[in-house]
């Protein structure tokens, strides 16, 4: 369900996630784009990138014991921006024209830059991304995270760490962008739960600057 939001301004195409009430969310700057690509187009990048990515299986290990990702993963970036996370170290495979195209315009529309990408593929409903933040050291302090979903719509949830009892959950379809940003990820996690109802293929590119 898309909960209320603070528009910039009456022509603008993006908005400040807020409370139900309306209030902001504390110590958090998540600014959503509902229809960063039109739906028509969101399809075409879909198709496109389930073809030319090289999607890995990755794993972690819990308890001594190696589990797979409930997902698949691949990372590009520029040369050297190595990025690890829960014991997997990921060398970036280099931009595609495609890759490209696609961070030059969040670049331009969002007047942000970004050195890496991390994308995710949700094969089905049970592929996921349990409770965390995008706090790692080499995100750097206040790491901006750019969030483009293409494919099926799925629910992220944000919750806030010093109190869980205030949490925001939000529908991200084909086509939208999120924006984490500012002390975002000191405060708050975020996931992709599972899902009880059948959900076809997503994809989720987050864009990102690994300072190393
Ligand atoms: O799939 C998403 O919308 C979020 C992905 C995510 O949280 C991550 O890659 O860190």
């Amino acid at each position: 369900m898309l909960s209320l939001f603070q528009p910039f301004s009456s022509d603008s195409n993006h908005c400040l996630l807020t409370q139900a009430d309306g209030t902001p969310l504390p110590n958090a700057e998540v600014v959503f784009y509902p229809e960063f690509y039109p739906y028509s187009e969101s399809s075409i990048l879909f198709e496109q990138l389930m073809q030319e990515l090289k999607w890995q299986q990755n794993h972690i290990t819990f308890y001594g014991k190696k589990i797979p990702v409930p997902r698949l993963e691949v990372w590009h970036g520029d040369s050297g921006k190595t990025y690890q996370y829960s014991g997997n170290r990921f060398e970036p495979q280099p931009w595609t024209d495609l890759l490209s195209k696609i961070k030059e315009k969040i670049e331009k529309e969002t007047d942000s830059s970004f050195n890496s990408v991390l994308i995710n593929l949700y094969r089905n409903a049970q592929d996921s991304v349990g409770w965390h933040s995008d706090d790692e050291p080499e995100l750097g302090t206040n790491p901006v995270i750019a969030s483009l979903s293409l494919g099926a719509i799925r629910k992220f949830r944000l919750r806030y760490i010093h109190d869980k009892t205030i949490k925001k959950e939000i529908l991200l379809p084909a086509g939208s962008l999120l924006m984490m940003k500012g002390n975002t990820q000191h405060h708050w996690q975020h996931e992709v739960p599972k899902s009880r109802t059948p959900s076809a293929p997503r994809i989720n590119l987050t864009f990102r600057n690994v300072f190393t």
